[in-house]
């Protein structure tokens, strides 16, 4: 009997020893803690991460483990450096599929020069599966090939799932900025007590998004502050990504050297109305601003896109800006900045709830010169609840396109590329 239970209770030992190698080996090889580089505010980098290895006090026994988590700081592929002497004309950009270099999608690393760019992204932690799937869908249609850098934007610290998993799934480097308090505030100029009552009155007329505070400051950011982030202002040129969006055609030339090369300052894939509700006021100030500040008007503006009786009246057209490939320089000039400085001063953005969409599109059309704007029809892309897919049938096979042309939505009636509206085919399309 004694001896029974001495055997049972070496069976016990001999299980418990074997846990804690267990557990002792599968904690080494994959440790979970926080490096103290990534809690830091204003802005990190995966690139830090993988710099501080060994400064963390819970150094891993495996004298070969960096100390650092894999999933999120594996190596990156080489690609060519931004600003690497590389001339754009010995690596020609592959538009159409006669063009050399336009099957090479699965030779690895895109050749050629680099812009000096990055995609950008404001989010929540609790966006991070749905950003995530925006994340591989642009990697898979495009970015894998060329590995530019990512920036995540935020008012609130990101946490550690949101930074493994997004660096995880980017090519390029990622980068994580927190947003200064006074590009996500009341300005002290906006009277708390009407913004309040603007909010339960548009709660009451069901106005989308009428009741938030939080989408107006993001309306507002998206306006006037994330291209002056600092961590943005390392870049000239941007793509905004938002998410849970979708990208349903092969992308197989560099879009950001086709603004760069071409002199393209904004872009879109998709323009429809706004609600009015949103915006009562917006064109009075815009005509205010005009008035005040005729320097900025391009001459060979963009006019019959936003208005139908030469600028008396906005006819709501503006497009759809949670897609954008555009120049952060021209949003750093002195023409955006006093025109969203005029627009802010009126306090729309909390006494109504204007968009950056129609901010960003009447900027464009009125202080661009037009062929300065581009259409990507090539560029099929998904935001609930609408879809641009390319015409032409042989494009869509060229592309591998995986949309369903029906669900074009750009000749539909609330498009503003329309036909018997024709503000697109006036003042866009003859540029493209
Ligand atoms: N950090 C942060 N990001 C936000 C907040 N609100 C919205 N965003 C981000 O701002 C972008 C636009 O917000 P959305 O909620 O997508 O607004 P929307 O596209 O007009 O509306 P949806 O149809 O809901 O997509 C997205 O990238 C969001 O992740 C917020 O309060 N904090
Ligand atoms: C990229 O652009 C930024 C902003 O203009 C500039 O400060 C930076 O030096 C540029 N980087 C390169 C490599 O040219
Ligand atoms: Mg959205």
């Amino acid at each position: 009997m004694a001896a029974g239970s001495a055997r049972y209770v070496r069976y016990i030992l001999i299980a418990f020893f074997v846990l804690a190698v267990f557990y002792f080996v599968s904690d080494s090889s994959n440790p979970v803690r926080v490096n103290p580089e990534l809690l830091k505010p204003g802005g990190t980098t995966a690139e830090q991460h993988k710099a501080t290895p060994g400064k963390d006090a819970q150094t891993p026994v495996n004298p070969h483990h960096d100390g650092a988590d894999h999933t999120a700081t594996k190596e990156k592929p080489k690609t060519p450096k931004v600003g690497a002497n590389l001339d754009p004309a010995e690596y020609p950009l592959a538009m159409t599929p006669n063009d050399p270099g336009f099957n090479d999608l699965n030779t690895g690393i895109a050749e050629g020069p680099r812009v000096n760019a990055t995609f950008v992204t404001l989010a929540r932690n609790s966006d991070v599966w749905e950003i995530a799937e925006s994340i591989r869908q642009v990697e898979d249609r495009f970015n894998r090939r060329y590995g530019y850098d990512w920036v995540f934007l935020n008012d609130q610290e990101f946490d550690e799932t949101f930074k493994k998993v997004t660096t995880s799934l980017c090519s390029g480097k990622t980068h994580y900025g927190l947003i200064a308090k006074e590009h996500w505030s009341f300005p002290p100029h906006i009277d708390q007590e009407k913004a309040k009552k603007v909010r339960e009155d548009m709660k009451e007329r069901k106005i989308i998004y009428g009741d938030s505070i939080s989408y107006r400051h993001m309306c507002r950011f998206e306006s006037g502050f994330f291209f002056r982030q600092p961590l943005m202002m390392n870049y000239e040129y941007y793509w905004r990504v938002e998410p849970s969006v979708k990208l349903f055609c092969d992308i197989h030339y560099d879009p950001f050297r086709f603004m760069h090369e071409n002199g393209k300052k904004y872009s879109f894939v998709l323009s429809l109305y706004e609600y009015i509700e949103t915006i009562p006021t917006l064109w009075d100030s815009v005509k205010k601003f005009m008035k005040n500040h005729p320097e900025h008007i391009a001459e060979d503006n963009s006019m019959g896109f936003l208005s139908d009786d030469g600028g008396e009246t906005y006819n709501k057209c503006h497009f759809w800006s949670n897609f954008e490939i555009g120049s952060l320089e021209w949003l750093r000039s002195k023409a955006y900045t006093d025109y969203f400085e005029s627009l802010d001063q009126d306090g729309g953005f909390f006494y109504e709830r204007w968009g950056d969409a129609p901010v960003h599109s009447i900027a464009a059309a009125l202080m661009l010169p037009k062929e300065q704007i581009h259409f990507f029809n090539d560029i099929a892309y998904w935001h609930v609840p609408f879809t641009h897919c390319p015409t032409g049938e042989k494009l869509r096979m060229d592309l591998k396109c995986h949309c369903n042309p029906k669900d074009n939505f750009d000749w539909k009636g609330y498009s503003c590329m329309f036909p018997p509206i024709l503000h697109f085919k006036k003042d866009i399309l003859l540029t493209c």
